[in-house]
């Protein structure tokens, strides 16, 4: 391996504890600031990088970019270093350090990159005391699998030493272009290939009209990322009213709320829609702007529904008016997009959680459009969900069919049925309990089928594998599903984004015809039922949820 001639080892011990989860190495922010912790982590993504791109890195392009959280300025400078030392011919960083994690999945391959770092966790908070993380994202601009996740992993229990310059801190605050020994270092505008990307999918035109015509749209950026990129395109393009966009300035801390756009952590968006003079079209974004939540006035939009109601209208976007090439969706994610496609006639693909499996499906030309239940939305645009993305798509169903958001929801709820969806998190459990919870489970699988549940019979009980369609690789216990007998579902796994002990996650699905029942009346009794069946109490000590999404 041939490095720079000023690139200077330097001798580290490996930790245990480096492990990429469903998105990326996600930890508490002092544990990342720990001596060496992120060098590790960076060398050791570097030096699989290496094996995998055969040769050497001088001819290549690294990106560099995150959500604006504390120590994301550090890392920054301490990531430049490094990847000059480890001989990367250029370098990329966004603006002040901020790229979103859908712009830096349309700068990789707008900019034939090899890969890019992102600096974030997300939707977790941010702060000294809150949460750090990073993920390495592929060539196609999308997250690594898990066949290299596994390997960066491998690599941290065995990393000896890692390279770095003794140089100065360099000025990210402009655009422009530097070197650093012998990697030009560029500044780059974060905006400027997102906005591209959006402006070749969407009907501009049709939405300066509908603004022109006095549409309202109140966008909460949550103090994440997502602000400036909102403020570009719907306040400055779209020439929506000045003051759209709120919270739209990045903040270390994200002025001390988990930037997390659900009903909990945006409960300020859904009271402000709940209000007589509410805008038409309420929309929240995660720290890094790939999660989206979608309210109407007075009326919560749920994730399954959206990614389904997306589905059924995408003929009226221009990138998608040709027809889709296939829908998928994550395993807990709620059935109503499997209804839309078999309307449609295109193949459904249901994936482990986490949007690294979606890429293959894509890439190989399987998948147009798909989403999680965790306000997550997205289309072959960009190999990561896109929060921004999804607002654009509203805007676009609103405008085509001069429908409000909740006759819309209503009308696809007619014509589909609905599924009745909740998520119930309860965070923070002790993991040998919780991990004991589930291997006496997971033993009582086979036997559950013909079992009463609530008012209902188990039809199947399974735990979910996923064979990857394109490269055949297999990702087993990815979830414990109950099926019943009147097509409702029971799902449940463990968080792998979570920063403190484990977080079990119960998702409850019931479909009826009709979709006007009250959601709580319907899932409750079921949600008591899988906590019995689970002895959630017993094994955790736990009687309620957390959060309930
Ligand atoms: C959660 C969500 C998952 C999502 C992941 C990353 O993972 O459930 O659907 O893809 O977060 O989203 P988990 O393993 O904690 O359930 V993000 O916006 O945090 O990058
Ligand atoms: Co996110």
């Amino acid at each position: 391996m041939e490095l720079p001639g000023n690139a200077v080892p330097i001798k580290t011990n490996p930790y245990s504890d480096q492990h990429p989860g469903t998105s990326g190495l996600r930890k508490k922010t002092r544990i990342f600031m720990q001596p060496h912790y992120l060098e590790n982590y960076i060398q050791s993504i570097f030096n699989v990088m290496r094996e995998e791109s055969k040769g050497g890195f001088e001819k290549r392009t690294l990106i560099i970019g995150g959500d604006g959280r504390f120590y994301n300025r550090t890392a920054i400078q301490v990531i430049l270093r490094m990847a000059a030392a480890n001989g990367f011919g250029r370098l990329l960083v966004g603006r002040d350090g901020y790229l979103s994690t859908p712009a830096m999945a349309a700068a990789i391959p707008r900019r034939s990159a090899l890969g890019g770092l992102l600096l974030t966790a997300s939707h977790n908070p941010g702060g000294i005391d809150a949460d750090f993380g990073v993920k390495y994202n592929t060539g196609n601009g999308g997250p690594a699998p898990e066949r290299l996740t596994g390997r960066f992993h491998t690599e941290t229990t065995k990393l000896s030493q890692y390279f770095t310059l003794q140089t100065p801190d360099l000025d990210i605050g402009r655009i422009g272009t530097t070197v650093l020994g012998k990697t030009e270092v560029s500044v780059i505008d974060p905006l400027q290939d997102y906005v591209e990307v959006i402006q070749g999918i969407f009907d501009f035109e049709a939405l300066r009209r509908l603004f022109r015509g006095g549409f309202r749209l109140l966008f909460d950026a949550m103090h994440g990322v997502s602000g400036p990129y909102a403020e570009e395109i719907f306040e400055r393009t779209l020439g929506a009213a000045p003051g759209t966009v709120y919270r739209g300035e990045p903040l270390e801390d994200f002025g001390g709320h988990h930037p997390d756009p659900n009903q909990v952590q945006a409960a300020d968006l859904i009271r402000r829609m709940g209000a007589a003079d509410a805008p038409d079209l309420g929309a929240a974004c995660d720290g890094d702007a790939d999660r989206n939540m979608i309210v109407g006035r007075g009326f919560f939009v749920s994730p399954g529904d959206s990614l389904a109601i997306i589905a059924q209208h995408a003929g009226c976007i221009p990138r998608y008016r040709d027809g889709l090439a296939g829908v998928a969706r994550s395993m807990p994610t709620s059935t109503a997009l499997d209804r839309v496609a078999r309307k449609m006639r295109v193949r459904l693909h249901e994936t482990p959680t986490g949007w690294k499996f979606f890429g293959n499906l894509m890439d190989a030309g399987l998948c147009t459009l798909c989403g999680e239940e965790s306000f997550g939305t997205g289309s072959d645009h960009v190999r990561e969900k896109d929060g921004l993305w999804a607002v654009m798509c509203w805007l676009s169903i609103l405008a085509h069919t001069g429908k409000r958001v909740e006759q819309v929801v209503k009308d696809h709820w007619r014509l589909f049925g609905r599924s009745y969806f909740q998520r119930r998190d309860f965070e923070a459990l002790d993991s040998a309990g919780a991990t004991h919870m589930i291997e006496i489970l997971r033993e009582k699988l086979p036997g559950l089928a013909g079992a009463g549940f609530a008012d209902v019979r188990i039809e199947k009980a399974d735990e979910f594998s996923y064979e990857d369609p394109v490269d055949g690789s297999v990702s087993r216990r990815q979830g414990i599903r109950v099926f019943l007998d009147d097509g409702s579902r029971i799902v449940c796994r463990f968080s792998g984004t979570g920063t403190s002990g484990v977080t079990l996650r119960l998702y409850l699905e019931r479909y009826r015809a009709e979709g006007d029942l009250p959601l709580d009346t319907l899932v409750e009794p079921f949600a008591r039922a899988a906590s019995e069946l689970m002895k959630v109490r017993e094994f955790c000590g736990r009687d309620r949820a957390d959060v309930v999404t």
